[in-house]
């Protein structure tokens, strides 16, 4: 049973201690488990479904508060998300990239509102269109 515990142990820092050392070398500031350099959200969680860009500039849905593209997030996008909402739009107002516009899009907008710092990309194409 020693023998065991030694052996996994042995294994461990053979194979666990560089993967933990190659993680280091990614920053992954949200956590999400994509790479800043490759993040269209670097500062906000959104791996999976909710990785979605509807205008295509590399600011992904989740963080890009910014509806009327003016490169600033104020109240003229907060008319531009009701807009959309009322008269189904092209869903760039569908934050969480859940297929429709609702209560939890508007949540997620005001959050990014508040936090302006959120509406930040790491991909080096971000504000062109189309960004990829
Ligand atoms: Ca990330
Ligand atoms: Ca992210
Ligand atoms: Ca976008
Ligand atoms: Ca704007």
């Amino acid at each position: 049973m020693k023998i065991g515990v030694l052996t996994a142990m042995i294994f461990a820092l053979m194979v666990g201690f560089p993967i933990a050392s190659m993680a280091g070398l990614a920053p992954d500031a949200d956590g999400d488990g994509v790479p800043d350099v490759l993040d269209n959200c670097d500062q906000v969680a959104n791996a999976g479904a909710a990785f979605c860009d509807t205008d295509s500039d590399g600011y992904g849905n989740a963080c890009d508060g910014d509806l009327d593209q003016s490169n600033s997030i104020n109240l003229k996008d907060l008319t531009a998300w009701r807009a959309e909402n009322a008269g189904g739009g092209n869903l760039k107002a569908d934050l969480d990239c859940s297929g429709g516009i609702n209560l939890k899009d508007l949540t997620k907008w005001r959050s990014i509102n508040a936090n302006p710092s959120d509406f930040s990309s790491g991909l080096s194409c971000a504000g062109t269109v189309p960004c990829s």
